[in-house]
């Protein structure tokens, strides 16, 4: 590798603080009123979390521009769009931990938003992320072609055949069994739907062309699943408390997970399995492609 390509493990912090300091910039300010309801969006959106789906972006960016170092104007672009996925996410969590859904109290080992504040808030929280998050999008300096096809990309992967539509499945799916098929379905909409995207996001920013867009696509799909897969052994075998989650949330819930369908260890090679295949699809773009096979690294041998 070439000498002057920064080590993984200074790059992801690097990123980390970078699409902290952009998610400080895009969210209102706290005493803007209505003062709560941007406390709480900021509460939601800042300070904590992997950022996996930001550095998916960042590291798709790469691979595409075929490039290690990126000129700082798509570093600047590549930003927006992180935040603009780092925001559909953080909104999903604040949504998905409400009384109606898997009422959890606790959410990156602090109070739920729910907790925080109110149950109303953090419905309008959530709500309020979601424009700010195409907002985003829409602010991208490229071509007004690759604005709109970033904005359907994420509209797609978030809505009722993504990731809405996923958790719905999910939602229907307790006290039930799912095949493992029916099971793949869920996640890949529920979870690898925007994960995909923040590969395709990277992708569209620096206008990838055809081949590369194939490769990342397929790279997004494996690693996506992976993830998930990945997720539900780590409710099984990691110090849960630890990372301020509530153990085996979904196995006390009767949600099936890969590992009540499959079992541990089978689930253990299918994300081996599909880690395989990520790398695979991203061969043909050598070395810029560095980042994304650390990312994909890092999400199958996370420990939480
Ligand atoms: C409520 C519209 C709506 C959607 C909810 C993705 C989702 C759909 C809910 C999240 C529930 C959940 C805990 C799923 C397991 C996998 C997952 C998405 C974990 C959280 O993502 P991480 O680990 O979280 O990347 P951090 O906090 O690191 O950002």
């Amino acid at each position: 590798m070439n000498a002057m390509v920064v080590p993984f493990q200074d790059w992801l912090p690097a990123c980390i603080e970078k699409i902290e300091g952009a998610l400080d910039r895009a969210l209102p300010p706290a005493d803007e009123i209505p003062a709560m309801l941007h406390q709480a969006m900021r509460y939601a959106a800042l300070g904590a979390g992997k950022r996996l789906r930001a550095a998916l972006v960042y590291a798709a960016g790469h691979a595409s521009a075929q490039q290690i170092v990126l000129p700082s104007a798509l570093e600047h672009t590549l930003s927006r769009a992180a935040v603009a996925v780092e925001l559909i996410h953080a909104y999903s969590l604040i949504h998905d931990d409400l009384p109606c859904m898997d009422d959890d109290v606790l959410r990156r080992g602090k109070p739920t938003v729910h907790v925080q504040f109110d149950e109303a808030t953090a419905m309008l929280a959530g709500d309020a992320l979601q424009p700010l998050a195409f907002a985003q999008l829409a602010q991208m300096s490229v071509a007004p072609a690759l604005v709109v096809q970033a904005v359907n990309v994420l509209a797609q992967a978030a809505g009722s055949q993504g990731m809405v539509g996923g958790q719905a499945i999910d939602l229907a799916s307790v006290n039930t069994q799912l095949d493992p098929e029916q099971l793949q379905f869920m996640h890949r909409l529920k979870t690898g739907a925007l994960i995909e995207a923040s590969v395709q996001l990277g992708a569209i920013v620096t206008a990838a062309n055809s081949d590369i867009r194939m490769a990342l696509e397929n790279y997004g799909s494996a690693i996506g699943l992976a993830f998930q897969v990945v997720d539900d052994i780590l409710d099984v075998t990691a110090d849960q408390q630890a990372l301020g989650k509530t153990p085996g949330k979904d196995a006390a819930d009767n949600k099936p997970t890969y590992v009540s369908v499959m079992g541990l260890e089978q689930s253990r090679e299918f994300a081996q399995q599909l880690h395989e295949a990520a790398l695979d699809a991203i061969k043909p773009l050598g070395e810029p492609a560095c980042r994304l096979r650390e990312v994909a690294d890092l999400i199958i041998h996370r420990k939480s």
